[in-house]
């Protein structure tokens, strides 16, 4: 019997020990918070272990499952490689007890939008696809489940430790910095995200944007066929031409979209080469790109104050998103801060539509002294934030949260932030008014 130790007790880490069981194996589960194992102590299906991290934790064990909060310096982990014990992600578990086929997708930004994108399009055309992955339902819960095809969303904290996974199609959107507090270097962050095409096949294909280096790099060296897109040219597989979006054989003219920048236009080039290589139809394709408005907290308009519009992108986690976001606007005071994740936050107080910042959270003072003089205004709390940036927003500037950085020091989620930012925004439109 096979002895394993699941690190987390999250959604990857019971979903993992779940497999485990239901193949028979000696599990037990390991989460520093004890109300996170609680639940599991004295289940017939697995033990228990919490607390402290202990080196015994991983003795007398043939296999580490991991989930993706632990990072790849962090003692639980290193401890296990030093033992010389195979550490797999719960994705890498999942994909071994998988009949189903996948289109696997990562990036440093876009990965949700992709996939809701091409399981969309996938299921106007017919198919059962479930899309699971770092979204939200872990890969492993389609063990045993009846379906056509898995579009999976698969993060670099979840590529790291595979092994075998090989999709039949593999998406990398793009590469820029993120995650360096997790996996230490940008070499590693790539090279995590370069293992979505570590085992595929020539058989195998493995989309990319063209026009992201990041992606590029990532990119080399893949054993598969490689398929490029770009929504700055046009290329056989997908692009712009004149005034339209040349998407899976469609062809829409782009003032006809909800969206019209190219990080969007990208994710729908994308989405629709990895949905035409699996039977998408046409109008399938064309319905979905449609239809298609950013999801929640990805740059929506939540107010308006005296000409100044006020924009929610708290989604944008890391400061290439951000730079996206601040790009698609002519004049912004922008909200930035949070928790940094080892990342250089420069780029955002110096970026040309950026007439000023408001700094919140642990990375204030980093963005502080990142840019010019008198550029950047820190604020304790969110709610301040939004009424300095009224201050110093003129009609036709945008005021925008675009943080840039996680938001775990003052909020649970980025959602939460987000929820927030337009709360705090509506309760202010709704005071001017009465003044
Ligand atoms: N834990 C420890 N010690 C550690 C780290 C974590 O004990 O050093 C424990 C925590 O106490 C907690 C458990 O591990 O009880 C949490 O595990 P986890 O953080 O790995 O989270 P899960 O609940 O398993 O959720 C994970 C993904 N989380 C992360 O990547 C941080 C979810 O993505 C994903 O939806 C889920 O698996 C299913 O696949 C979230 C995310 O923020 C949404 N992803 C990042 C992003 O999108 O930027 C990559």
């Amino acid at each position: 019997m096979k002895r394993c130790l699941v690190l987390g007790a999250g959604v990857s880490g019971r979903a993992a020990a779940r497999i485990g069981a239901r193949l028979g194996w000696k599990v037990r589960v390991y989460d520093a918070r004890p109300e996170a194992v609680t639940s599991h102590n004295g289940t017939p299906q697995w033990s228990a272990v919490t607390g402290q991290w202990r080196k015994e934790f991983v003795k007398d064990c043939d296999l580490v499952v991991t989930s993706p909060g632990f990072p790849e310096g962090s003692r639980p982990i290193q401890d296990a490689l030093g033992a010389g014990m195979p550490v797999w992600s719960e994705v890498e578990l999942a994909g071994r007890e998988l009949g189903a086929e996948m289109i696997a997708i990562t990036g440093t930004n876009g990965k949700t939008t992709v996939a809701l994108l091409v399981g969309r399009m996938l299921a106007l055309s017919g198919m059962n696809v479930p899309v699971v992955g770092n979204i939200g339902d872990p890969l492993s819960d389609l063990v045993g489940k009846d379906y056509d095809l898995a579009v999976v969303e698969l993060s670099s904290f979840q590529l790291r430790f595979t092994e075998t996974l090989s999709p039949r199609t593999a998406v990398i959107i793009n590469v820029a910095s993120d995650h360096l507090d997790w996996h230490g270097t940008q070499e590693r962050y790539l090279a995590a995200k370069a293992r979505i095409h570590l085992s595929q096949t020539e058989v195998d294909t493995l989309i990319c944007n063209g026009a992201d280096p990041g992606a590029r790099r990532a990119a080399r060296g893949a054993p598969s066929r490689l398929v490029q897109v770009s929504a700055l040219s046009s290329t056989s597989e997908g692009g712009v031409d004149g005034g339209d979006l040349l998407a899976g054989g469609v062809r829409i003219p782009i003032d006809e979209l909800a969206v019209t920048d190219s990080s969007y236009l990208s994710d729908l080039l994308i989405a629709a080469a990895a949905a035409r290589r699996w039977g998408a139809g046409g109008a399938a394709i064309e319905e979905a790109i449609r239809s298609f408005s950013p999801g929640p907290h990805r740059r929506r308009v939540v107010g308006e104050i005296r000409g100044v519009r006020f924009v929610d992108d708290s989604k944008a986690t890391n400061p290439h998103a951000a730079l996206a976001s601040i790009n698609s606007f002519s004049s912004v005071v922008l909200i930035a801060g949070g928790l940094n994740k080892g990342l250089d936050l420069s780029p955002l107080t110096t970026a040309a539509a950026v007439k000023a910042v408001v700094a919140i959270g642990t990375a204030s003072q980093q963005l502080v002294e990142s840019g010019p003089p008198g550029r950047v205004t820190p604020a304790p709390t969110l709610s301040e934030a939004v009424e300095t940036a009224l201050g110093l927003a003129g009609p036709q500037d945008v005021v925008l949260l675009a943080p840039g950085c996680a938001s775990f020091d003052q909020f649970d989620s980025y959602q939460a932030r987000g929820e927030q930012f337009g709360r705090i925004v509506s309760d202010l439109s709704r005071s001017r008014e009465r003044t």
